[in-house]
């Protein structure tokens, strides 16, 4: 496009961003929770240069750290992950390097295959048609605004959030995802996480603090309640409670994208269904691993190790052996991770 024009399109751009923004604070997860009027494309250092973000989006993710994508994952496509979630649940199919995991409230003596049994399965970066969700062109599309290029699947979970037993543990305690990850830089990093079916606050939709990505990663620990916790369930130790928080209501296909810092987490889920959502992390290739002993997030390295261990019967590996085997490229070339 000719500059003079681009410039002058620009201009239009912000003066119909800055009139819509003018003192609203607008209760929707996608739209302005801060103010359009400060825009400096030059500033701008959670989002990357290209034509998929409108300014207005691009905006939004700086200023918050999420952003909501309506409708972006087919129906079909969400029935074959459903379908192919089954057939895991039944035992019919085994991925090399999945985790199954079950409701703390869920004990050995119940055990039958089935979904009823099942929170969650994560690494699915073996099973094929899982693992299409983090090869979906319309996912790679919005996951290198904020990657650039050479993009990795890094973390791959189905959560399958079961009707809370009474004993509250259905909720996901406030956390920052980047506890989890022994690489940087946190900017280069992104969740994608896809609603399954409609999702709300009976079920246990997300929570997010808006803003937080902008702090730094804190403290996490097991949260101290009385029904009992899931397993690597952290919790943040500390963080801003006067904090404003969204919660994300979103429908079968829509897909949230979001900082690992960003403080999150999701409430108990008072339905009698299985609520699921299906995510997976990316990072840049070029992302380089960091030694994570002696940080806050060394107690998490250890569980993290120790399971992997007893799951290969391997003694001497290490946190980065375990991210090095859940990576798989996507889009580009694989570098550094
Ligand atoms: O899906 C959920 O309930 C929460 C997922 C989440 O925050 C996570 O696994 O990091």
């Amino acid at each position: 496009m000719d500059p003079n024009r681009a410039s002058a399109r620009l201009c239009v751009l912000l003066r119909h961003l800055r009139c819509r923004s003018a003192g609203t604070v607008i209760a929707h997860h996608t739209s302005g929770v801060g103010s359009l009027a400060s825009f400096h494309p030059q500033q701008f250092q959670y989002t990357r240069e290209n034509n998929v973000l409108s300014l207005e989006q691009r905006k939004f993710y700086e200023e918050n750290g999420f952003l909501v994508i309506k409708n972006l994952v087919s129906d079909a496509d969400i029935q074959r992950f459903r379908n192919e979630f089954e057939r895991i649940c039944r035992e019919e199919v085994k991925p090399f390097g999945l985790s199954v995991m079950r409701d703390v409230t869920i004990t050995k003596s119940e055990y039958v295959p089935s979904e009823k049994l099942v929170s969650k399965v994560q690494d699915f970066q073996e099973d094929e048609e899982l693992f299409r969700y983090c090869t979906l062109p319309e996912i790679l599309k919005y996951v290198e605004c904020f990657t650039g290029p050479n993009i990795m699947a890094m973390h791959t979970m189905l959560i399958n959030k079961p009707p809370d037993s009474g004993k509250k543990t259905s909720r996901h305690p406030l956390h920052q995802d980047l506890h989890y990850f022994p690489f940087r830089p946190s900017n280069s990093i992104v969740c994608a996480w896809t609603a399954m079916e409609h999702i709300d606050r009976n079920n246990g939709c997300l929570v997010v603090l808006p803003g937080t990505h902008k702090g730094s990663l804190q403290p996490h620990d097991y949260p101290q309640w009385e029904g009992g916790v899931n397993i690597m369930f952290h919790g943040i130790q500390d963080y801003d409670k006067n904090n404003a928080r969204v919660h994300l209501v979103m429908e079968k296909g829509d897909t949230v994208f979001f900082h690992p810092l960003l403080i999150h987490g999701s409430g108990r889920n008072k339905s009698q269904g299985f609520r699921k959502a299906i995510s997976c992390h990316f990072a840049d290739a070029n992302c380089h691993y960091i030694d994570v002993e002696g940080t806050s997030q060394e107690n998490i390295a250890k569980e993290i190790v120790n399971m992997a261990s007893k799951m290969y019967g391997l003694n001497d590996i290490t946190m980065k052996d375990v991210w090095t085997f859940r990576g798989r490229v996507v889009k580009g070339e694989r570098i550094n991770l």
